[in-house]
């Protein structure tokens, strides 16, 4: 394939940097030099006393079908291939830095990157979604589960490195996997699922092996998380346990955090100082919180940041705010298909409430999806930039 005709918006880094496909990963483990950053928004978020002009601003599955010029780049490519591709890969992770003023890109992968180079057969169906072929039935399945050959995740980092030198300190590189239960899942139910039975059957009849499992996977996402920030570059961390709000928070705290903090302690241990963030979608309850809040590897916290639902109480905002930690979030998406009265209302009253504390970073209670409308997410964008800024100044003021 013709790259020039490809890779609009990278195109011009890779001829200042003279990167080639061949000399791409040289480059990368030789010279780890990036630009200046520029736009510290991200980052200061996570600062005690940061001044800032405004909160930062990105969105969660910013990359993806609701952009006209992400639909013409896959339109003849398979979905793990596109992500296999560094160039393409760091291409659609620009797409929404080219278009918006967004603070942040995460990098376009996903979070079955891992399960897959772990020996899961996956399968992205463009209308189901993932689907794995050798899908966790029995016991002695979890044999099959094997650390993934180094080699079959460099291209992530590859990606990262790219997408870091375009960024040019303009943005915050953010690098993510999957939390060990949400990758669990997807390894025994196959696909997303809607009643979680087979979860659920794991859980409850084999909890042991469960454990297992959820430990091997937790071990080899610190890794991966690891590589991607001293290989790739990543900047800031998250976490997605999108389906954490499956079972009860009396066994998300049995079962599931124990192996979270394993991922979350290795991770730490190599990697202190990168800011990362906690999203477990309906586990924002107190108890599950404070749990995370009250976790430390000597001084350093084990999660820096909090991605909240649209229906976090006030109880939990407090504790977090007390704890000084950064809080992200937390529109409902579903609010970008409404009027436009209705969309500022709901940014308006979302900066009221979350921007009292100056760790704040504004994104969505969950992903954008195909029917999201590009100028409703403008929209969106421009309308939380404006309030976050009037909220700053109607302070200083008071
Ligand atoms: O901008 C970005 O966010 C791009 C990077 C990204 C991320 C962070 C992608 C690309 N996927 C993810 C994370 C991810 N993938 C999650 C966690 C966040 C969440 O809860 O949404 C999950 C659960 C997945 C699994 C997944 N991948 C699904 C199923 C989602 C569900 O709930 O049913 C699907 C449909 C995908 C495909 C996928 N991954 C990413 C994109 C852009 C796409 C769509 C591909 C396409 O439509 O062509």
């Amino acid at each position: 394939m013709d790259n020039s005709e490809t890779l609009k918006i990278l195109k011009e880094t890779i001829d200042k940097l003279k990167i080639t496909k061949e000399n791409l990963r040289e480059m990368r483990k030789t010279n780890k030099t990036f630009p200046r950053q520029t736009n510290t928004r991200i980052l200061d978020a996570f600062q005690s006393f940061a001044q800032f002009d405004r909160a930062p601003i990105w969105m969660m599955r910013q990359a993806g079908r609701y952009l006209p010029e992400f639909k013409e780049i896959m339109k003849n490519r398979d979905f793990f291939d596109a992500c296999q591709d560094p160039f393409i890969a760091a291409e659609i992770t620009l797409q929404p830095i080219k278009q918006f003023e967004i603070d942040a890109a995460i990098i376009f992968s996903d979070i079955l990157t891992l399960p897959k180079a772990m020996g899961m057969e996956i399968i992205m169906d463009k209308e189901k979604g993932p689907v794995i072929k050798n899908k966790l039935e029995t016991i002695d399945d979890i044999n099959r589960i094997k650390s993934p050959d180094p080699e079959s995740l460099e291209h992530v980092y590859d990606a990262l490195y790219l997408t870091r030198q375009a960024l040019q300190g303009k943005q915050t590189l953010i690098g993510f996997c999957g939390a060990p239960f949400t990758v669990f899942s997807y390894m025994v139910e196959g696909e997303t699922s809607k009643m979680f039975l087979k979860t659920k059957k794991w859980l409850y009849q084999y909890t042991q092996e469960t454990r297992k499992v959820l430990d091997l996977i937790a071990k080899e996402s610190a890794k991966y998380l690891i590589n991607q920030v001293k290989e790739g570059g990543a900047q800031v961390i998250q976490i997605f346990d999108s389906f954490a709000g499956q079972i009860p928070s009396i066994d998300y705290k049995e079962f599931v955090i124990p192996s979270l903090r394993i991922l979350l302690e290795e991770f730490k241990q190599e990697c202190p100082t990168t800011p990362l963030i906690m999203f477990a979608k309906d586990q924002n309850g107190v108890e599950v919180i404070l749990t995370f809040l009250k976790m430390y590897l000597g001084e350093t916290p084990l999660v820096d940041g909090f991605q909240l639902d649209s229906n976090v109480s006030d109880e939990v905002l407090i504790k977090i705010i007390e704890s000084d930690r950064t809080i992200q979030g937390n529109l409902e998406p579903g609010v970008l298909y409404g009027t436009q009265q209705i969309l500022k209302k709901r940014v308006s009253q979302m900066i009221e409430k979350l921007q009292t504390t100056r760790r704040y970073i504004v994104n969505l209670s969950h992903g954008l999806t195909p029917d999201h409308e590009v100028e409703k997410v403008r929209l969106f964008i421009q309308e939380s930039i404006r309030q976050s800024k009037l909220f700053k100044v109607r302070e200083i003021l008071e």
